[in-house]
């Protein structure tokens, strides 16, 4: 057993001066730090996002649909630099009360409406354009069930994991262990599952896959918490390889894994891809780790 000198006190106060990679942003209070107006586009969709893998969901959900023919999902993407507190802003918080990108501003219709979560917001544009989630059950049932184990199973890889592996101020062995531990068996459970069926919900790719593959995809091909990929022994799961390789071959989700990052912070059009300076990004998803 670990040996450890804290004692938690009896009420717990918030210590600004912790050290880790967010302390300079995280509070223990929600909801607007200053007063700043969104900007919006002409499209009928306004996202306020940044390319994390949570962020990812929603753009590739949208070059998508962009690709399948849907011109009425054309968007504009505005980005959300989260490390300068972006986030808190009174307009942003307006649209996500809970502070965290992304937040979505529907306004193909006569009254805009605001969408957050990104699970939500696939649901949302899912449901609007019949879209890759099947409408009988029990096709739709596994849909949405994949989609909910992928939102809540994110916090134990990016909170739990990520957080103590790459950006505590020290390496806690207890929590790494921990979260090491759950995001092995959130990997063994999605290469189960993908040793049986195509994609996540069975053999047609849906909105769940797009939930799961950024936060997947940035784990096997070594993009993610450093050597995180060593670390995990991500070359254990074949099954899980074989299906990232295959989104990453979907021209929509190498337009969209490039969205509000710093290849392109902003998106209005599409002709903002041929712009981007190294075409190879469009082209192929290079790996770092060598996992099959
Ligand atoms: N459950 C949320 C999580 C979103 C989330 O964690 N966003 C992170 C970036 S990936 C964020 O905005 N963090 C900023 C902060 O916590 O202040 C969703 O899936 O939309």
């Amino acid at each position: 057993m670990a040996d450890t000198t804290y004692t938690p006190p009896k009420v717990w106060a918030n210590d600004t001066e912790n050290g880790g990679a967010f302390a300079g942003i995280n509070r223990p209070t929600a909801g607007a730090r200053e007063d700043k107006e969104l900007p919006a586009g002409e499209h009928p969709f306004q996202l306020y996002s940044l390319g994390t893998p949570n962020g990812q969901k929603v753009t590739v959900m949208f070059e998508e649909l962009l690709e399948a023919g849907y011109s009425d999902a054309e968007y504009d993407a505005w980005m959300v630099n989260i490390r300068d507190g972006d986030q808190f802003g009174s307009g942003f918080t307006a649209l996500n009360p809970n502070g965290k990108i992304p937040a979505l501003e529907d306004r193909s219709g006569p009254t805009p409406f605001r969408v957050f979560e990104s699970g939500a917001i696939l649901l949302h544009l899912a449901e609007k354009f019949g879209f890759l989630l099947p409408r009988e059950n029990p096709a739709r049932a596994e849909v949405l069930s994949w989609l909910m184990w992928q939102m809540g199973t994110a916090p134990f890889i990016g909170g739990g994991f990520g957080h103590f592996y790459a950006y505590a101020p020290e390496k806690f062995e207890y929590p790494i262990n921990r979260y090491a531990m759950e995001t092995k068996r959130i990997f063994s459970v999605a290469d189960n599952q993908l040793g049986q069926t195509e994609y996540l919900a069975g053999n047609d790719y849906s909105i769940a896959d797009i939930a799961a593959y950024g936060w997947f995809g940035a784990l096997i091909r070594g993009d993610a918490y450093g050597d995180a990929a060593t670390f995990l022994s991500m070359h254990e799961y074949a099954n899980v390889a074989r299906w990232v390789r295959a989104i990453d071959a979907r021209p929509a989700a190498r337009r969209g894994r490039i969205v509000n990052t710093a290849t392109m912070r902003e998106r209005h059009s599409a002709a903002d891809f041929d712009a981007v300076e190294d075409q190879s990004l469009l082209s192929e998803v290079k790996w770092k780790t060598d996992a099959q």
